[in-house]
């Protein structure tokens, strides 16, 4: 089984409220179905230009404080359905059989952390030979009211419990850089962040900006928190989503989790 998460940047545009990159998404389907074709697969979307901005305005990320926050979740909610239901569209549209899956109808947080999760919701869909399409979400929270819960730790609490032979994080550059690589020229690929260079690495990352679910930092932090080793791949250069997914090696950062090897 492979999990492939479609990051926010790399299917929307984060510059601007609610647009959406289709000819990347029309490009990572046709990636996907030549490239998963013999294996299960689980896809999990970003929130993107979508989820983010909205969930900021209202501070969602914080939990309840007011009850003007209400007419946010129903608005991050209502942004997150948009997009899933035009990543949904597109990869139905080439041939694959996703079944959409709203997080915030099986999962729920206490203080931000996933405390229920029914993953044998997820099973039984892989079972019929589906492909499960997740997304980062707006969630309830027990110690909270409410939470955003990022894809990248649905994704870590999902291959705790699957086990799944690779992790693809695709996103829209080459990996984990030494510095911002949209702002710094000089910036450096960092190829593998393991237990030993992780502190030095995180000091480093610089968070990006209109990201409420900590962007880059967190999702290292996600990753080495968890038992999984994930690998971040630049699915905006053509036919590499693709080989990433048939285990052919490509440029990329690999991020080694707690007990991988
Ligand atoms: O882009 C966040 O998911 P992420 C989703 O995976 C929302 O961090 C609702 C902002």
């Amino acid at each position: 089984m492979i999990i492939l998460k479609l990051g926010g940047s790399l299917i929307t545009d984060k510059k601007k409220e609610f647009s959406i990159r289709q000819d990347v998404i029309d490009r990572a389907a046709r990636e996907i179905k030549e490239g998963a074709k013999d294996t299960q697969l689980i896809i999990v979307h970003g929130g993107g230009s979508f989820g983010h901005p909205v969930a900021e305005r209202f501070n969602i990320q914080d939990g309840f404080k007011d009850k003007k926050q209400i007419q946010g979740i129903v608005l991050t909610r209502k942004a997150m359905t948009d997009l899933n239901q035009q990543v949904i569209t597109t990869l139905l549209d080439n041939g694959l059989p996703v079944i959409s899956l709203q997080p915030s109808a099986f999962i729920t947080c206490s203080s931000g952390r996933i405390d229920r999760f029914n993953i044998d919701i997820i099973k039984r869909f892989l079972e019929l030979e589906t492909i499960p399409v997740l997304f980062g979400d707006v969630v309830l929270d027990k110690k909270q009211g409410f939470c955003i819960l990022s894809g990248d730790q649905i994704i870590a609490n999902l291959s705790a419990h699957l086990n799944p032979k690779r992790i693809i994080l695709a996103a829209d550059v080459d990996g984990i850089f030494d510095k911002n690589p949209k702002k710094h020229a000089s910036a450096r690929l960092i190829k593998e962040i393991n237990q030993n260079n992780f502190n030095e690495i995180y000091q480093n990352l610089e968070k990006l900006e209109g990201d409420v679910t900590g962007g880059i930092k967190n999702k290292v932090m996600e990753i080495m928190n968890s038992k999984t080793n994930q690998t971040i791949i630049n699915a905006l250069v053509p036919g590499r989503l693709k080989k990433a997914l048939l285990g052919e090696e490509v440029r990329g950062t690999k991020v080694i989790g707690k007990t991988g090897k």
